[in-house]
């Protein structure tokens, strides 16, 4: 029986575990490493379920490899203010995970009849079974968030890795999984134990890796949507059907290799309050190891023929930025060859980055930010300028007029400045910065007040 003082302990531990974040940019998390997003629409909000990377050590891990030991879950009702539910499921707490084996890798979740079922891949105990490799299990929740409860097996007849779980119009449910290729099983009522023969995906593209595969349905269309290595590193890729089980047609790209050479990527596609997102991942906090990862999001469009357009990764990614907050503008929409984006702190990433203007006309463009009704009366910047500077700052173009002039003294130290604003603003408003002068300014955040 449970009594007062252990659930004060439960309630402590979740005061400590939830954590809300205001980032209505990419990368979407930017505390911990985050990867393959398996995002859902749970009732008003969008969860996401991700990898949770860590850095390997001594003990630890297998040197520069992937190493993760756990999972959490992040919710939002907004795409921008993001709630992170805390530790979901841990490697040593599920009966047939070997310990210590760092190798909790792309998960996913989907509900059925109130319940949430979470899929995970593993390396299980039983290794001689299994010889060298990972298997599926799932574990049970009455909420997206949890508490989750592991199943004391995994699901019979499943090799592999990066589940990913398709429930049909008709209530039929289906996993999804890669382990070189790309197969399919039918799923009981019960969620987890497969109902139907493995099947491999057939008429994929033969010659290099598919992972991560992702399946939804559109008008009728099922996409089969996967990583998939073409030339060197891994692209987004699609194939149709009229049905779960194909046979599929390649499609296209959804989105080209990392340009900075990521050799993963892992997706998933959502529809939420009339729009389609991708979610995706890249090494933004870790650009000198690819296996410490970020998720992000970005719009996805589709032709009037179903086909998905390709997605250019971005940093300004999806969500409103309240003029309130603090407005991270090296997430830019768009900036000119004047202005760089490096990290404010080389030594810790998690510090996030800055923007430094370094010429007169230099700019950065940075959209959607809402004023609200508010009657703003000032801005303040955070900058750092050897030897001072004056950015200006607009809201409908580039040569517009001008809502704010910020004359940013001379300091060695950040310092935040603050101006009156020349003009109110209202509603949803692009923001265009830019350095009047040629002298060096540094600017780490903007926000109203
Ligand atoms: O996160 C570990 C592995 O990297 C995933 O299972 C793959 O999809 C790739 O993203």
């Amino acid at each position: 029986m449970i009594n007062f003082r252990q659930i004060l302990k439960v309630k402590t531990m979740l005061m400590v575990t939830i954590g809300s974040v205001s980032f209505a940019q990419n990368p979407l998390i930017r505390d911990q490493f985050t990867a393959d997003p398996s995002a859902r629409v749970f009732g008003d909000r969008v969860y996401v379920f991700p990898s949770h990377d860590i850095l390997a050590t001594e003990g630890k891990g297998r040197k520069d490899w992937f190493c993760m030991e756990d999972y959490h879950v992040f919710s939002s009702a907004n795409l921008t203010d993001w709630t992170d539910h805390g530790m979901i499921v841990e490697q040593n707490k599920v009966p047939w995970v070997k310990p210590n084996s760092y190798s909790m890798w792309a998960p996913d979740c989907i509900e059925r009849n109130g319940k949430y079922y979470f899929y995970f891949p593993s390396v299980p105990k039983d290794t001689i079974n299994f010889k060298r490799g990972f298997t599926v299990g799932v574990a049970i929740a009455n909420k997206p968030e949890g508490p989750y409860v592991p199943e004391s097996e995994p699901i019979k007849g499943v090799r592999g890795i990066d589940p990913n779980v398709f429930i049909d119009k008709d209530g039929q449910a289906y996993l999804y999984w890669s382990g070189g290729n790309i197969f399919v099983a039918k799923l009981k009522e019960n969620m987890v134990e497969l109902d139907s023969e493995v099947k491999t995906l057939e008429n994929l593209p033969e010659k290099g890796l598919k992972e991560g595969p992702y399946m939804f349905e559109r008008n009728g269309i099922y996409y089969l949507t996967y990583p998939h290595v073409e030339n060197k590193i891994e692209r987004l890729e699609y194939a149709t059907a009229n049905n779960p089980l194909g046979p599929f047609k390649v499609a296209g790209v959804i989105m080209d290799e990392s340009p900075t050479g990521c050799w993963t990527n892992h997706h998933s596609i959502i529809e939420f309050k009339k729009e389609w997102y991708l979610f995706y991942h890249h090494n933004d906090l870790s650009p000198q190891f690819d296996k410490a990862r970020s998720i992000r999001a970005d719009y996805l469009h589709f032709n009037p023929d179903g086909s998905i357009q390709k997605v250019i990764p971005t940093l300004r990614g999806v969500g409103i930025t309240k003029a309130t907050d603090q407005i991270q503008i090296d997430r830019y929409s768009e900036l000119s060859k004047e202005v760089s984006i490096s990290f404010l702190d080389n030594q810790n990433s998690f510090k996030g980055w800055k923007s430094t203007f370094n010429q007169a006309g230099g700019w950065i463009q940075y959209n959607a930010v809402d004023f609200g009704q508010k009657k703003l009366k000032s801005v303040v910047v955070k900058a750092l300028s050897e030897k001072g500077g004056v950015l200006q700052i607009r809201t409908k173009g580039i040569n517009q007029q001008i809502i704010a002039e910020v004359i940013i003294p001379k300091n060695s130290n950040w310092t935040e400045i603050k101006s009156p604003l020349l003009k109110t603003q209202s509603g949803v408003q692009n923001l265009f910065v830019t350095s009047k002068n040629d002298n060096q300014i540094e600017v780490d955040w903007i926000k109203f007040e």
